[in-house]
């Protein structure tokens, strides 16, 4: 088997400063397939985009390295359902020029949408779940002739049976010399994600995490984490670094530990953000990531009505985080919240609760600023479902993937509230932070 194709197809994600992220999940697979032995080549779409090439121009640069390579097998990576649409245009300029070529896509989107992907002639398998392991099986079964009924493996006539995640500390540390230097190393070079767990033990309803990864939680073993660190200094990167995950626990020994020795590096990288729970969080703990030097710490609270909250199963305290935020006023660190505008069940008096409650601990300077999203209803949610059975209205198609971004227009509408109400709600959300004149994080990702 020659080298392996594994392509990022980037974030859309308009940005003032262009952020750009590295692909966490993709790298660990090129990863974890190098120290198998297998040749991998990666292409991060989005350094292209920075380097100002126009998408012919990538497509060209893409067929050019099959081509030179001789390569058998493109793996392409479809996080998000809002990069479904950019995926599936690159696996279809491949199989056009290299009809030959085997096409896999992994990802949130297609382990949940695998059925109706694998109809698609330009896909050839969908790997459902963690993709490490089942791609080095299928690519090992590919080179034996016998790539059908592996588990995890979506083939045009077998469906694999779901596979467990497996051990992460067993996974290798991230080789980021795999990246291409210039993309690494680059000006405005990509902010880094790095990983203490996988998965989530709770399963609330408009996210898509904890059945992604089977209601199990993975940790990883810190050592690793100092090791990429290390790694990363001695490359040269001089990049932003955060923590964005479900389940990291800074109440943890092991993780306050893990953060201590991150603090050796705090005049080496910018840290960014760490986004947690607020159950999660102890004045120890933000000592620690003051002393590491992360400036913002964003927790989820989608909405201040226990009446949303309750159907969210989010499982959120309101005066309990009310505490936290208070607790995390004697740090330097800045406290930000993550905010879902339009949750089924979100009426005006729902809406009205938010922003008090958001006006008052802002104003108390409880919380620096907020991070709102228009409500995405993400094929597999139970907050589908809930949208669905109050006869709530979904306005955009699947296939007009880049609709479900951010916080452009409303995807949904309900009886009660119009998609003209919901665009006026983010509105009053988005001066909130304009009327205290914050925007750092809001800012940057608009
Ligand atoms: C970090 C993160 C981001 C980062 C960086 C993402 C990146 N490029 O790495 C940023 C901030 C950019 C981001 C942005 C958004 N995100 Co986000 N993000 C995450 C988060 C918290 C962690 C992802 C991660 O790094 N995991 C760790 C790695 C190791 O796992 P992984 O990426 O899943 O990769 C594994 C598998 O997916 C699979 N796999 C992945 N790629 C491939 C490719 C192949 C070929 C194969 C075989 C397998 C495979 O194997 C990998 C290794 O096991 C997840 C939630 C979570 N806890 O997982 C949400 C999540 C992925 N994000 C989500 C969303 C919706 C968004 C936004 C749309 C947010 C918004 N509300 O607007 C934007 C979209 C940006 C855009 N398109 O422009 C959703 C996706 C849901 C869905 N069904 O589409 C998630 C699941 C959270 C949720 N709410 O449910 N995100």
């Amino acid at each position: 088997m020659g080298k392996i194709l594994l392509i990022d197809p980037g974030i859309q994600l308009k940005t003032k400063e262009n952020v750009k992220f590295i692909n966490r999940g993709l790298l660990s697979i090129a990863t974890f397939l190098k120290s198998k032995g297998v040749e991998v080549q990666y292409f991060p779409w989005d350094f292209y985009v920075k380097e100002g090439m126009s998408e012919t121009e990538i497509f060209f640069e893409i067929k050019k390295i099959i081509k030179e390579n001789d390569i058998k097998i493109s793996a392409i990576s479809n996080l998000f359902i809002a990069e479904t649409e950019n995926t599936l245009k690159i696996a279809r300029a491949i199989k056009d020029d290299f009809p030959d070529n085997i096409s896999v896509i992994g990802g949130y989107n297609p382990t949940i949408m695998n059925q109706s992907l694998i109809k698609l002639k330009e896909i050839d398998y969908v790997i459902k779940g963690e993709g490490e392991r089942t791609l080095h099986d299928l690519i090992s079964a590919i080179e034996k002739g016998t790539s059908d009924n592996i588990p995890g493996v979506v083939s045009k006539s077998h469906d694999g049976e779901e596979r467990e995640p497996g051990n992460l500390r067993k996974l290798p540390s991230l080789d980021y010399s795999i990246l291409p230097r210039n993309y690494l190393l680059g000006n405005n070079p990509p902010q880094i994600n790095l990983e203490l767990t996988r998965g989530c033990y709770h399963n609330c309803s408009f996210c898509s995490v904890s059945r992604f990864w089977q209601k199990k939680v993975k940790t990883n073993d810190p050592g690793k984490i100092i090791k990429e660190l290390k790694q990363l200094k001695m490359l040269g990167y001089k990049g932003a670094i955060s923590i964005e995950e479900s389940m990291v626990n800074f109440k943890l020994r092991e993780v306050k530990d893990c953060f201590i020795k991150m603090a050796a590096f705090r005049n080496d990288f910018t840290f960014n953000y760490v986004v947690t729970r607020y159950d999660f969080i102890d004045e120890e703990g933000l000592g620690i990531l003051d002393k590491v030097g992360f400036e913002n710490l964003i927790i989820g609270l989608e909405s201040a009505s226990n009446k949303v909250l309750e159907k969210t199963n989010k499982h959120i305290d309101l005066i309990a985080l009310e505490g936290v935020c208070k607790m995390a006023k004697k740090f330097k660190i800045k406290l930000n919240t993550f905010i879902i505008v339009g949750l089924p069940g979100e009426t005006h008096e729902t809406y009205k609760e938010t922003l008090e409650f958001l006006s008052r601990l802002m104003e108390k300077e409880l919380i620096y600023s907020i991070f709102p999203c228009h409500f995405q209803p993400y094929p597999g949610t139970q907050a589908r479902k809930d949208l669905e059975e109050i006869g709530g209205t979904i306005l955009t198609k699947e296939g007009n993937y880049f609709n479900w971004l951010m916080r452009g227009d409303p995807l949904v509408e309900y009886k009660n509230l119009s998609a003209k109400e919901l665009k006026k709600m983010m509105d009053s959300m988005l001066n909130l932070n304009k009327k205290m004149g914050r925007n750092p994080i809001v800012e940057k990702l608009k």
